[in-house]
């Protein structure tokens, strides 16, 4: 008898005590420093991820856009140059814009295998069953995983290996977390393996904050879901209508910022933690940074991480980058 592999497999790399422990710590840490903070990842539950997948269609967020403007003219030169055997993709998410590679590897003839990652089972899920289902020859093989803690891809999948990193994900790091992260990359990555990057671009201010607070309030709804997902995960009793989303540019780091603002001096409890926070009236709790790079900075601090940069593409208004870099010899 012959039995067939599945086309879409969907492994959970995450330890089954990952919400119970991963987000108790961040919470109990993020909840009680000076100021406040949480960290972005906790935004992609299934409403997280499909509110993201909502703000990639608005007039204001040019990023999406202008990155799927670059794949659509360079994908079939990514493809001759990687001649990839399996594309992973770090943060895939509903993997919308990576049907541009994979459309070109596949014509390219090169590769079988779709390897991506990310926290959220439910973008994996939707969008591993649409790419089976739209490419007859490709296997799917989704990890629910940390990037940021665990970045280790099977050594047996086909080569040459291309991982991809788009959406300027990358930016929602901060740079020891980028330094740490190109670490752990250049550490799995053999020889002949190629990193695609996506990177936002430093810019007018006023574009840049206005594709973080658009006018049909999708970002204000997708700040605010953190809160229910603390409410949901850890009992907390956040009244989501007693914060306002906060959008703004740092000008010395270069980076956006999304805030939420208390309106009202408040106390929170979090019963998971035995945690009780005070909030002042106006307080801000920072709960994601979007780093806007430059072409020499983001180059150097690759090269630092042993990654060379070797392509650089921009799309017509140099809105947006997207690179190549392999391990530096
Ligand atoms: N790459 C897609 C989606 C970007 S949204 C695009 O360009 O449109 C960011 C994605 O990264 C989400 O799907 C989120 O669930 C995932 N993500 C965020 N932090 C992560 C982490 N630490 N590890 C794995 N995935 C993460
Ligand atoms: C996923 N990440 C790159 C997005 C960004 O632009 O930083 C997340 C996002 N936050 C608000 N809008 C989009």
């Amino acid at each position: 008898m012959i039995t067939q592999r599945p086309r879409f497999t969907l492994d959970d790399r995450l330890p089954a005590d990952h919400l119970a422990k991963a987000l108790r710590n961040d919470v109990a840490s993020g909840l009680t420093a000076e100021p406040k903070s949480l960290p972005p990842k906790w935004f992609y539950d299934a409403h997280g991820s499909e509110l993201f997948e909502q703000i990639t269609h608005l007039a204001e967020y040019y990023p999406t856009r202008a990155e799927q403007e670059i794949l659509t003219r360079r994908a079939p030169e990514i493809a001759a140059l990687t001649r990839a055997g399996t594309l992973f993709e770090l943060g895939s998410g509903s993997s919308r814009k990576t049907r541009l590679l994979l459309d070109a590897l596949t014509e390219a003839g090169t590769l079988s295998c779709y390897a991506p990652l990310d926290v959220s089972p439910s973008a994996l899920e939707q969008a591993g069953a649409a790419l089976v289902r739209d490419y007859p020859s490709l296997r799917v093989t989704a990890t629910v995983t940390d990037f940021e803690s665990d970045l280790t891809l099977p050594p047996d999948a086909p080569g040459p290996r291309l991982v991809a990193f788009l959406g300027s994900t990358i930016g929602n790091l901060d740079p020891q977390q980028r330094a740490a992260f190109y670490r752990s990359l250049r550490r799995t990555l053999s020889a002949d393996d190629v990193l695609l990057l996506g990177a936002d671009l430093v810019k007018d201010p006023e574009i840049l904050v206005r594709a973080y607070d658009d006018g049909e309030g999708v970002t204000a709804e997708f700040n605010k879901n953190v809160l229910s997902v603390l409410d949901r995960e850890l009992d907390a009793d956040f009244d989501v209508d007693a914060f306002a989303h906060v959008a703004l540019w740092n000008e010395q780091q270069e980076r956006i910022e999304m805030h939420l603002r208390s309106l009202r001096a408040q106390t929170v409890k979090v019963p998971a933690l035995d945690l009780s926070v005070d909030f002042a009236a106006d307080e801000l709790m920072r709960t994601e940074i979007s780093c806007k790079f430059r072409r020499e900075s983001l180059t150097a601090e690759l090269a630092a991480g042993g990654l060379t940069v070797r392509h650089w593409w921009t799309d017509e208004a140099d809105r947006f980058a997207l690179l190549l870099a392999v391990p530096s010899r």
